[in-house]
């Protein structure tokens, strides 16, 4: 396992000074970066990995994207049997095209260790905790002049909890530029509505049109160098384009929860170390706010991909 870059049993003593929260505890966000994820709904913070878990874990991606040449069609097996990696049809062995890696902490020390214990496990941990849950983690790959696009959607939607205190961190596995497809968020939509993911009674893991327009005037682009996190909450609307340029965008994807939200559905993504206590401790008590939601459906396929593109 990694070294632990975690301040937090180093109490200092002096309330409310930058680093330190009311407690006195060491913080690994600063008190105005968490002002911004609380008013935008997202923030990008640079060293949320160390470098040497940085090439670990591309090193591990670049494996798998070989393996992937010998493929035409999802394979691999998660948990529940379902195919762990999900390739897109513009897929050859000489044009590989892997879009998702599911629960890649199943069959790696490294991605096991960054989703439990990182730098970006304390900074989730500022944004949420103290006491915080792993939900699920994935790898969302666009390598270079592939055609893997995410539609407009919100997080919370495919995974309800009794609150909303649960969040989106995706991890820069190399840099995220406005030519690459980068995620596109809306800022400040976490504090709109909760939006439908159905159409005509079918889940479609997207909005309806009528939300695009104006998404898309609205959008910023999440960019940044290899080893930057984003943080998302999970009502932001997001989407992001194919990646028409020669440089991969490979996102390290993992979904924490506030311990005392509980899931109100069946993850998409399982694994076993779902629930999983991350930072803090086990609160033994559950907290609601009031919503209704439709119940999210599961895919039959390797990923919502095949949801988003009507063919699942
Ligand atoms: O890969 C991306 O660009 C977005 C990821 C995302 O929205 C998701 O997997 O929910």
């Amino acid at each position: 396992m990694l070294p632990k870059p975690n301040c937090r049993d180093t109490v200092t003593g002096r309330l409310g000074r930058d680093g330190l929260s009311v407690s006195g505890v060491m913080r690994a966000l600063s008190e105005n970066q968490i002002e911004t994820f609380r008013r935008d709904g997202a923030i990008v913070v640079e060293n949320a990995v160390t470098p040497e878990a940085l090439g670990e874990l591309r090193a591990t991606f670049s494996g798998w994207v070989e393996e992937s040449r010998a493929h035409d069609a999802p394979y691999g097996q998660i948990c529940d049997g379902r195919p762990r990696f999900d390739i897109e049809d513009d897929h050859a062995p000489d044009h590989p095209s892997l879009r998702r890696v599911a629960s890649p902490t199943d069959v790696s020390d490294i991605y096991a260790s960054v989703a439990f214990d990182s730098a970006m496990t304390d900074m989730a941990a500022d944004l949420l905790g103290p006491d915080v849950r792993f939900h699920h983690a994935k790898v969302n790959s666009k390598l270079p002049h592939t055609k893997t696009v995410v539609k407009w959607h919100q997080d919370f939607p495919f995974d309800p909890h009794s609150n909303d205190d649960t969040l989106t961190a995706l991890l820069f596995l190399e840099t995220v530029t406005e030519e690459n497809g980068p995620l596109m968020i809306v800022p400040g939509s976490h504090r709109g509505p909760l939006l439908s993911h159905f159409q005509d009674g079918v889940f479609t893991g997207a909005v309806s049109q009528e939300h695009v327009a104006r998404f898309e005037a609205e959008a910023v682009p999440c960019t940044g160098p290899a080893g930057a996190v984003c943080f998302m909450h999970s009502r932001v609307a997001h989407a992001s384009t194919a990646n028409n340029s020669a440089s991969p965008r490979t996102l390290y994807i993992v979904t924490y929860a506030a311990a005392d939200a509980a899931p109100l559905s069946p993850v998409a993504v399982p694994s076993p170390h779902q629930g999983r206590i991350v930072r803090g401790r086990e609160p033994g008590r559950i907290r609601s706010m009031n919503f209704e939601i439709e119940t999210p459906v599961i895919p039959k396929g390797a990923s919502f991909f095949s949801q988003q593109a009507g063919k699942d």
